[in-house]
């Protein structure tokens, strides 16, 4: 069997479609493919935990043991500092952002989460590393400025699922790339080119739990989306893994979309636009797909504020955008569903 090219050497080709790179931007992304590998090796060890010491506690090997969403995060830390390509980079786990210090610090920015879904990690259920990288806008000293940023700026982003295989999915703006580690060799190789996320949307995925605070527009979009099956066919099916990047990653591979919207009790939602809506928007943007807070296209908000919530609509565009018309109100009299379903010919 041939193999794939590596990590490394597909960022290494990419960097020929970006004739201003000189290769810092290949070496950072480079690097958080082994933040990866190493947050990875020490997801697969999560069940061990309770036989070699919980957190917190110190281990039948005399170590104290961390918990895993603080190593992941001082992972991703370390190896960008050593990469020397990076000025400073925010965290969803830090309250403020980091600076690198003088004697190792480069040209880009990077905003990530370092382990999202950490909820899932007892239970066994994939999770994941969110990340984005942005030139540094000011040039000079960090600012805040630098990290309040559209995600259309961003240069690339991406995400590592740990699940069945863990697999490095990314964008530097020229597609969506998808590798699998191979544990045996520790090395990502291509598996997945090009990905595009197909035209129909067959996934559903929310948490419904939440539905006696949505805005009423919530209920009829997820309303219209079941109403497409019939008693000969299901074309829809609900899906929600309860952690972002899984439920993400499906949908990219099956076509879907995900909702985390505002309610009552929380109007902006749950997840943090710098850190998990804007990368993936990015890279859904790339597979063809879209994503939105329901009034405007997530990779054109401008945050105020580092860990600021956004409302999330994301997956395939027919969708996000049916979406955001049932939030202008639209979805009230019957007319859109009509309408889509028609254009989309399941009617
Ligand atoms: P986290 O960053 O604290 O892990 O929270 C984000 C996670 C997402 O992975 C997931 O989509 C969401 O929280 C689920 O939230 P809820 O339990 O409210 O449905
Ligand atoms: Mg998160």
């Amino acid at each position: 069997m041939e193999l794939g090219a590596t990590l490394t050497q597909h960022v290494l080709s990419q960097q020929r479609l970006h004739p201003q790179a000189r290769g810092e931007f290949s070496g950072l992304l480079t690097q958080i493919g082994v933040a990866a590998k190493i947050i990875s090796s020490q997801v697969r060890r999560a069940g061990l935990l309770p036989i070699l010491g919980a957190s917190g506690t110190v281990n039948t090997h005399g170590e104290v043991v961390q918990k895993l969403d603080e190593v992941a995060n001082r992972t991703v830390i370390e190896c960008l500092i050593r990469s020397g390509h990076v000025a400073a980079m925010a965290s969803e786990e830090e309250d403020e952002y980091v600076e690198v210090p003088e004697a190792r610090r480069g040209a880009y920015i990077v905003v990530f989460d370092p382990l999202d879904g950490s909820s899932n990690i007892d239970v066994n259920i994939s999770i994941g590393t969110i990340f984005a990288v942005y030139r540094q806008a000011s040039g000079g000293e960090v600012t805040r400025r630098d990290f309040l940023r559209p995600g259309r700026e961003a240069c690339a982003a991406g995400y590592v699922i740990y699940g069945s295989s863990t697999m490095f999915v990314y964008s530097t703006g020229h597609g969506v790339h998808g590798f699998t580690l191979d544990p045996s060799a520790g090395e990502f190789f291509l598996s997945h080119a090009d990905i595009k996320i197909p035209n129909q949307a067959s996934c559903l995925s929310l948490n419904e739990s939440n539905s006696p605070y949505w805005e009423p527009w919530v209920g009829r979009f997820v309303g219209e989306m079941k109403a497409r099956n019939d008693e000969d066919k299901r074309r829809v099916s609900s899906r929600h893994v309860g952690s972002l990047v899984a439920d993400f990653h499906r949908n990219l591979m099956y076509g879907g979309v995900f909702l985390y919207p505002g309610d009552r009790r929380s109007p902006r939602g749950k997840l943090r636009l710098i850190y998990e809506a804007a990368p993936l928007a990015f890279i859904a943007a790339q597979a063809g797909g879209a994503a939105s807070d329901g009034a405007q296209d997530i990779l054109d908000i401008v945050p105020d504020e580092l860990h600021q919530r956004t409302p999330l609509v994301i997956g395939n565009a027919a969708e996000v955008r049916l979406a955001e018309e049932f939030a202008r109100g639209r979805g009230e009299d019957g007319m859109v569903s009509a309408t889509t379903a028609v254009e989309r010919g399941s009617a």
